[in-house]
Order: C-alpha cells, then sequence, then structure tokens
C-alpha cells in the first residue's frame, strides 16, 4: 500500500482498546463503536474498521479487553491527530493519563501513519508494540492487510500470521 501514497495523504491504522464499561454507552464493544463515530466527528474519515475481538488483557489489569482497528483518512498531521485521539479519549471519562496499564474506557493508539516513521517524545510511529500484539494486529488484518511497517518491510498481514501460528510440533 505505501508506494502508492504520498507522505501528505494522511492514511493512519489506529488501533482502539475498551475494558471499562461507560455510564452511558455501556460495554467494551459498543464504547469502541461509538468511538468510531467521534473520531469522524472530529474530521477523522473512516475508512474501514474491523470487527471488535475480545482479548485477555496484558499487563496487570484483569479485565478483558474488547479491542479493534480503523483505517483512516485526515488532513492532520500526526501530532495533530495524536491530540485529537486524546481529546476523544478524555471526552470518554479517560483520567489518570500516565497511569500506564491502569484499566480504561478508550485508549485510542496510532499504529501506522501513510508518511512513513514518525518519533517525538510524545508520539513514536510505527508503535513500538504492535508488532508483539495479537489483540492489534488480528484486527488490523481486517483492515489493513497489505499495509507494510516500514521497519520490518513485513506486511499486517506477515507480521500478524508471523505471531498467531503455531509452533512446529517438536521433532
Ligand atoms: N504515545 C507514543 N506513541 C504513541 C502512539 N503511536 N499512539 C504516547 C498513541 N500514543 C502514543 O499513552 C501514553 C503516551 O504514549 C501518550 O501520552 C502518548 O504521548 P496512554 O494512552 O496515555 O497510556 P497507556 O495506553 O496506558 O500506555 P501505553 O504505553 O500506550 O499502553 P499500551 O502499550 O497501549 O497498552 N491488553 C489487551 N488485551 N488489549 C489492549 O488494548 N492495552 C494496553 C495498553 C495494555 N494491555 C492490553 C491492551
Ligand atoms: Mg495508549
Amino acid at each position: 500500500m505505501r508506494g502508492h501514497l504520498s507522505r501528505n495523504q494522511g492514511l493512519y491504522l489506529v488501533a482502539l482498546g475498551s475494558n471499562m464499561r461507560h455510564p452511558r454507552h455501556g460495554l467494551p464493544r459498543k464504547v469502541l463503536r461509538i468511538a468510531l463515530a467521534a473520531m469522524e466527528d472530529a474530521g477523522i474519515a473512516v475508512l474501514a474498521a474491523s470487527p471488535a475481538i475480545e482479548s485477555l488483557p496484558l499487563g496487570p489489569s484483569l479485565r478483558r479487553y474488547a479491542n479493534a482497528a480503523a483505517l483512516v483518512r485526515t488532513g492532520m498531521d500526526p501530532p495533530a491527530l495524536l491530540a485529537a485521539l486524546q481529546r476523544i479519549e478524555r471526552a470518554f471519562g479517560r483520567k489518570h493519563r500516565g497511569m500506564r496499564w491502569r484499566a480504561r474506557v478508550l485508549d485510542l493508539d496510532i499504529v501506522l501513519w501513510s508518511g512513513g516513521a514518525w518519533r517525538s517524545d510524545r508520539l513514536t510511529i510505527p508503535h513500538p508494540e504492535f508488532r508483539n500484539r495479537a489483540f492489534v494486529l488480528t484486527p488490523a488484518n481486517a483492515v489493513a492487510p497489505g499495509w507494510r511497517d516500514p521497519a520490518t518491510g513485513r506486511t499486517i498481514a506477515q507480521l500478524s500470521a508471523r505471531l498467531t501460528r503455531r509452533r512446529p510440533a517438536p521433532r
């Protein structure tokens, strides 16, 4: 996919996660659906959204997650998109920023950008952990299987297969 895109077309792959119900919107799965609508309202065009999957928590949280991925288009540059996503997280009641990995109503991470890599104090693209996380790669594979990770040259489909395929039986 990367080869067909110029730097300023602004395609992004966004990972969505929730493991707490919202007092009004309800269960995590529903929170993710409403978060997609909130992204549209913020000027972020959702081109494709994966089904939500359920996953066990990575890290100390005890609650199961709903995770999804969205392919989006926006004129925002990466810092502007991060700020817009964080505004949406806050609108969903996300507090305690900085307390890593606690239960959260909504987490929105930027996984990939059509412009390639971005690195600053507050933002790293590609997301440093996405290659190791089935709860990111499985939904991502539903919306952007051919997108190549600029760091490894592997597509989402390849990264996902690598992570989820069973190990060969011992001989
Ligand atoms: N930041 C840097 N790069 C990015 C990026 N590419 N996208 C900075 C978004 N943010 C980025 O994030 C902390 C800071 O990361 C932000 O202020 C931003 O400047 P945060 O959302 O405030 O905190 P967090 O999400 O608790 O931390 P972090 O490190 O993003 O946690 P993770 O790695 O996202 O892990 N288990 C399952 N099954 N499913 C999940 O979705 N998620 C987490 C959170 C843990 N376990 C999970 C899941
Ligand atoms: Mg996050």
